[in-house]
């Protein structure tokens, strides 16, 4: 399996976050990719493989020129404010406010492009989340090319992100953005199935009145847990979409049988779907250990989470989401990803 990570992607090395409403050690750091790159790569099943540059064109195929913009001017219009450190919005548009006026202001842009205080946004974030959206679409060329199976280490991870926001930790939506490329390529279909402790409200949002792109997610129910807002089962896409977003809102302290009882009820969405490509945005924070999260799977459940989602029968993108017990993180990964391998 053809893994694609580049180094370009560590740049992005936030310090602090907001959390428990203290700044607090970013927990979503370089030191993450590393450990699930070395851990993948002593597979011998993975091939790390040289990506090629593909262009600002298929990101913005998901997101707004203007967003992408902003992102790449951050750096410069945050040393020109005179602040250093990371950048952290603290105003939004609430209920009532106007959405029809971008602000001028640099903390008006940072409200208006951005859904929560929790994600660091740093000069080096842009050219980062470049890379990690590169990664997701090498791997989707891989597909097209013919591969089976594909491993897109993106890091930063792209889930939370929408076509002009950024939050959770996510600024390009990678899975998105291949799901797109997919698209352009000529798949006529591609389900998404995101299996990450938390909601992908930003993919859900990009396709829901979409009915090309199916939407499947398994996560912690929203009313306990981030990011709150979206994720109820009740969310089935609107329009076009309806009947192609499918929610599997799970309590916490959720163990491996139920959460592999939801991963089957996508699995036979997807088959229902019958798409050309399956997209896996896959983020390893269901896992006891992972200290933001409060699922109870164990390193012995990864290998049956592998297997469970091979058995989709699809050409598979695997597109790295969470997962931040960085020291359990490589072994996590590459035992779920063995798994895979094997069945
Ligand atoms: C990609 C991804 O997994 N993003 C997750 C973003 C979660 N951000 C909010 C974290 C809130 C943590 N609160 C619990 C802290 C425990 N002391
Ligand atoms: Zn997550």
């Amino acid at each position: 399996m053809k893994l694609f990570f580049s180094p370009d992607q560590l740049a992005h090395n936030p310090q602090k976050e907001i959390s428990d409403g203290a700044l607090v050690d970013a927990v979503e750091v370089p030191m993450r990719a590393e450990m699930v790159f070395d851990a993948l790569t002593k597979l011998p099943q993975i091939d790390h493989v040289p990506m090629r540059d593909l262009g600002r064109a298929p990101i913005e195929r998901v997101h707004d020129h203007d967003y992408v913009s902003f992102l790449e001017q951050l750096g410069e219009l945050w040393a020109d404010a005179g602040r250093e450190g990371e950048a952290f919005p603290f105003v939004w548009p609430g209920r009532d406010f106007r959405t029809d006026k971008v602000p001028h202001h640099l903390d008006g842009k940072l409200g208006f492009y951005s859904f929560d205080a929790g994600t660091p946004l740093t000069g080096k974030t842009y050219g980062a989340a470049y890379a990690s959206a590169q990664s997701a679409l090498n791997g989707a060329q891989a597909l097209v090319q013919g591969e089976q199976a594909a491993f897109a280490l993106c890091r930063p991870p792209g889930h939370h992100a929408g076509k002009n926001y950024y939050g959770g930790y996510c600024f390009f939506n990678n899975a998105a953005v291949a799901a797109q490329y997919l698209r352009d390529q000529g798949a006529a279909r591609v389900s998404i199935f995101d299996v990450d402790y938390h909601h992908g409200n930003g993919t859900q949002a990009i396709f829901y009145d979409r009915a090309d792109v199916q939407f499947l997610s398994v996560h912690a129910d929203p009313l306990e847990e981030y990011p709150y807002f979206l994720g109820h089962a009740d969310e089935c896409g609107v329009g076009e979409g309806e009947g192609h977003t499918h929610n599997y809102p799970l309590p916490l302290g959720t163990e491996a049988k139920a959460f592999k009882a939801a991963i089957e009820k996508g699995l036979a969405e997807i088959d229902r779907f019958d798409p050309d490509y399956l997209i896996i945005s896959l983020g390893v924070d269901f896992f006891e250990g992972d200290p933001i999260s409060q699922f109870k799977l164990t390193h012995a459940d990864m290998p049956g989470i592998g297997a469970l989602l091979k058995g989709a029968g699809r050409p598979t993108l695997l597109v790295m989401e969470g997962g931040y017990a960085v020291d359990d993180l490589g072994r996590n990964v590459a035992a779920l990803i063995d798994g895979f391998l094997r069945s």
